[in-house]
């Protein structure tokens, strides 16, 4: 690993020695943030301009008096992230209804040089989708149209602003689903949720958006429009660029409009809430419903006794489906289909089979809705119940599935009684969300965590990012999960970027923003 890094080091300095010596001025703003072992300072690009009247008068011509925000009071929530972990100190927002504006803006910033940051829910868990220091926030919320939907097909086009709850109702109501759900439907906005390739519950059914996003609408930072928004299933005409898009979190383009594959709503779903004695039963339980009900298991969670318990006692509503006694994991199964009674009784089968076998200690079959929704309020309020619980570091990790709890078994032997380290997460997809929280954030605890579970996660050649991105957060860490070579070739394929569009290495590394600066 040591070695590893430290040719990520040179390589850093290769790209980009002539930036680094330009933004070290010490007489501009720095970022300054414990957020890593190592406090992370960045310092504000010189090269960027600040905002003046002429700026503000300029773009109140393109969008109207009031889409152009600079009201103090009405800043403070877009500068803060969710967890209120990441603060900018933006003096303006701005909230385009066109990709027509969207360009104009980008044109006009990048003329400018002015630094700029897209938001969509900012319900990202990564510091990325909110200013570092004071980059113009361009919100897509007034983006919110559905272009079309092909019945036939499934195929919905929409502005990137709509929120992912809304357009599952509006599915819904034409007799399909979306492919993807997480616990953040109600805020998260379609464009992040691309942008950041938002994994959530169902990925285990549909896979990831990088198969179910057909086409993207994006718009370059010097204006350029890209119109790559096909709604073939098909389409093996050249590069398939639109997956450069998916998951870079902004940092090549603001997504506008998406055009994606919808499944059809099938009739008959079936929730279970499950007990398991041990990890091990979890994972045998996880490889028995692959193989016996995989053509209709439509999502297999997990989380153990802490979180369940931190649940409990957090988080309004929650109630403990199995109250009879507390178990050491917890698995939430999922299945859809077409056909009602096959499926309950293949489920069912399934469920008394792997209770013979010891598998699973105990169980509950949601009897309607209501139920279903107060088991998924378990697991999709596990972000909001830690909030909630005081402090918290958060890890998103990919690992091998055999693997992924002895980290958090080492994690709690590391930490002893200081925290309460949580595990739960996408089991069905080895996506372990480790979260550790303390009463209130300490260096000495983090210095503990990281640069172990960064190490842990390479030395197993897991993902430090599963699902949700790099952000601020890990920019820096991208070196445990990708190789300096990877890292060299997304580094130069942003430079065959048009002339005028210079991404900003550093911030590109940092997956963060667009820059607006025009390298000599
Ligand atoms: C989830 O799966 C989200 O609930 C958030 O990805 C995970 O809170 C987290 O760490
Ligand atoms: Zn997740």
């Amino acid at each position: 690993m040591e070695k590893w890094r430290a040719t990520s080091r040179h390589l850093l300095r290769h790209f980009s020695k002539d930036l680094f010596d330009r933004r070290m001025s010490p007489s501009f703003g720095t970022f300054n943030r414990q957020l890593s072992s190592v406090a992370t300072t960045i310092q504000r690009n010189p090269l960027f301009s600040s905002i003046n009247s002429d700026d503000i008068s300029h773009f109140k011509e393109i969008l109207g008096e009031k889409n152009v925000i600079h009201d103090e009071e009405k800043l403070v929530t877009a500068n803060m992230d969710w967890m209120r972990k990441y603060r900018g100190s933006s003096k303006l927002m701005l909230q385009p209804r066109t990709t027509e504006e969207v360009s104009q803006i980008l044109k006009y910033c990048n003329s400018r040089c002015l630094a700029v940051v897209p938001q969509g829910g900012n319900t990202g868990l990564v510091g990325g989708s909110v200013p570092v220091f004071d980059e113009v926030i361009i919100s897509t919320s007034s983006m919110s149209k559905i272009v079309s939907f092909d019945k036939v097909s499934g195929i919905l086009v929409c502005e990137a602003g709509c929120i992912l709850e809304n357009l599952v109702s509006f599915l819904d109501n034409q007799g399909f689903i979306m492919p993807l759900d997480l616990g953040a439907k109600g805020s998260c906005q379609i464009g992040g949720n691309v942008s950041t390739n938002a994994g959530g519950l169902r990925l285990v059914r549909y896979g990831s958006l990088h198969g179910n996003v057909l086409g993207l609408e994006v718009v370059l930072a010097n204006g350029t429009v890209l119109d790559m928004l096909r709604t073939l299933r098909k389409d093996n005409t050249g590069y398939d660029l639109k997956h450069l898009f998916i998951g870079s979190e902004g940092s090549l383009g603001i997504v506008s409009k998406v055009s994606m594959l919808t499944p059809p709503k099938l009739s008959s779903v079936n929730l279970a809430f499950l007990a398991c004695k041990d990890y091990s039963s979890c994972q045998k339980l996880l490889l028995a419903a692959k193989r016996k009900l995989g053509e209709i298991l439509s999502a297999f969670e997990f989380l153990d006794t802490q979180a369940l318990d931190l649940v409990l006692k957090h988080l309004e509503g929650a109630r403990n489906p199995l109250p009879t006694s507390m178990h050491n994991f917890y698995i939430l199964m999922e299945t859809t289909g077409s056909n009602e009674s096959y499926d309950k009784e293949k489920l069912e089968a399934f469920l008394l089979h792997s209770m013979e076998g010891g598998l699973i200690s105990d169980g509950v079959l949601a009897q309607d809705i209501n139920q279903a929704s107060s088991f998924w309020h378990i697991r999709e309020g596990l972000p909001e119940a830690l909030m909630k619980a005081g402090a918290v570091y958060k890890y998103d990790l990919s690992l091998p599935v055999e693997k992924m709890y002895d980290l958090v078994e080492e994690m709690r032997i590391r930490l002893g009684p200081a925290a309460n380290v949580v595990g739960y997460g996408h089991l069905g997809d080895s996506n372990l969300h480790l979260n550790i929280s303390t009463p209130q954030y300490d260096d000495a605890i983090l210095a503990q965590i990281e640069p172990f579970v960064y190490e842990w996660t390479s030395k197993h050649h897991g993902s430090i990012s599963a699902e949700h991105g790099l952000g601020l957060m890990k920019a820096d860490k991208i070196f445990y999960s990708k190789s300096p070579e990877t890292v060299s070739i997304i580094l130069v394929g942003s430079y065959l970027l048009p002339k005028s569009l210079c991404i900003d290495i550093v911030l590109l590394l940092a997956f963060k923003s667009i820059s607006m600066t025009k390298f000599p």
